[in-house]
């Protein structure tokens, strides 16, 4: 971890002893022999609702042979349940809420951790809910790459008399890739982009349908627009306050999973049955379970975080794009070559795009997976790519035909990286003295 915002003042008395903590809305305390069984926590997964965190628990519980699941004493609000190195615990509904439930969580790992700043550091923490899509039909499950404001900006709090504290809002970009990754073989339709937390369903989503509404059906519309423009795909209530208390800590590995209710530019009001709105939350979940089977059953080795926090979200993971790559080259529409190519790339905002080569049977129609590639990122907003890695059915770097070659430096640009069979190249390197797209009187 990196940073010290952590408030040694008060916790670091109650490492020592000299102070007990009480972790009130869970009804638990520092002392409390409960505690002992949770040492070896790995990942604490939140979410909305009770119902949620039971039904996690059991299914953790059942990969894990049957674990015995324990339960926190105090379940008014807040249910918790741990089971298998995993701490599952709702956290109500909105940033208010929320809030004091991960304030309480971080205070309990500091402990449970003996504040070990690299043992805390390799656990992991996932909010798990639901939220409204934009331009998203109804079951997408977004992973969130930033968390903002109804305005596009950070969440912030009063500080001082007269301050305001902004936190940071992105989501780690190598967990985000790692979680789509996990699930490139799932018939769910699993993006990545940004989410909205409002304050307040009805009005700070602008909803017409509020038993009060300040908005009209152009207004809210040009700020559902606006969202999309920016590279938002859904809006929730707590994503922007969990990222940035996280970040302000200076934890390296939390993730948002979120099913999409409802494709906010279609209408506002959430029409799901029970049992579909079921259905909807147990995607996310599947989401969440996919990544943890692989992240976190097989014992995969964590990576270390990089020194530097600055260059942390842009440096690109090509382990993890080689295995998006590899797993989208299993969608692959090759009959007549039999000769598969995956191909994935990293966006400048932390985004995976993926594609995989589609064969015509005229042959001259065939489009190679970096094309399929592009035409993802331009169906999710667009955006510049910084990273593409394209694989054969061996999972092997595959260099990029001169067509796609030239698709690439229309998105990437002469500092876009390339992995080559002889290692990574620039755009540059590999396209010297391209025709791009620099100039044109539309770019
Ligand atoms: C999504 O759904 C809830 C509101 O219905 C809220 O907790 C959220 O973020
Ligand atoms: N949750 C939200 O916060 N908004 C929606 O539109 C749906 C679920």
């Amino acid at each position: 971890m990196r940073t010290g915002n952590i408030n040694h003042a008060f916790l670091d008395r109650v490492l020592d002893g000299s102070l007990a903590d009480f972790y009130y809305h869970f009804g638990l305390s520092s002392k409390d022999p409960l505690l002992e069984q949770m040492h070896g926590v790995r990942a604490i997964i939140m979410a909305g609702s009770g119902r949620r965190i039971r039904e996690f628990a059991e299914h953790w519980s059942i990969l894990n042979d049957g674990a015995e699941i324990l339960a926190f004493p105090k379940d008014d609000r807040f249910i918790a349940r741990y089971t298998a190195d995993i701490l599952f615990t709702s956290h109500g509904m909105g940033m208010p809420s929320a809030s004091i439930a991960l304030q309480e969580l971080m205070r309990l790992l500091y402990f449970l951790k003996k504040g070990d700043l690299e043992e805390m550091d390799q656990v992991f923490w996932a909010r798990v809910g639901t939220s409204g899509g934009l331009g998203l039909p109804a079951g997408s499950v977004v992973v969130s790459t930033e968390g903002v404001m109804a305005d596009l900006k950070p969440y912030r709090l009063l500080k001082n008399v007269d301050g305001q504290y902004w936190f940071e809002g992105s989501f780690p970009v190598k967990i985000c890739q790692e979680i789509i990754a996990a699930n490139a073989d799932s018939s769910m339709n699993v993006v990545s982009g940004k989410t909205v937390a409002g304050n307040d369903f009805f009005l700070e989503q602008f909803r017409l349908d509020g038993a009060i509404s300040f908005e009209t059906p152009e207004t809210r519309m040009a700020w559902l627009q606006l969202l999309h423009d920016n590279g938002v795909r859904n809006i929730e209530m707590e994503g922007a306050m969990v990222a940035g208390y996280l970040n302000h800590w200076g934890f390296s590995r939390f993730a948002m999973i979120c099913a999409t209710l409802i494709n906010r530019l279609e209408g506002d009001q959430v029409t799901s049955t029970p049992e579909q709105l079921h259905g909807f939350s147990q995607e996310a979940g599947a989401v969440l379970f996919n990544y943890l089977k692989t992240f976190l059953l097989e014992h995969r080795p964590v990576q270390s975080p990089p020194e530097d926090g600055q260059t942390r979200d842009a440096e690109p993971d090509w382990e993890t794009l080689r295995q998006a790559a590899v797993a989208a080259l299993k969608k692959s529409y090759s009959p007549y070559s039999g000769f598969p190519v995956g191909a994935a790339g990293l966006t400048e905002d932390g985004r995976l795009v993926c594609g995989a080569n589609v064969e015509n049977a005229s042959y001259g129609l065939t489009l190679c997976a970096e094309c399929s590639m592009i035409f993802h990122l331009c169906s999710i907003g667009g955006g510049r790519l910084i990273a593409v890695y394209c694989v054969n059915d061996e999972g092997q770097a595959l260099m990029p035909c001169g067509r796609c070659r030239q698709l690439l430096y229309e998105h990437g640009g002469p500092d876009m990286l390339l992995m080559t069979p002889q290692g990574v190249r620039t755009m540059a390197d590999v396209l010297p003295q391209a025709f791009g797209p620099v100039g044109f009187p539309y770019c």
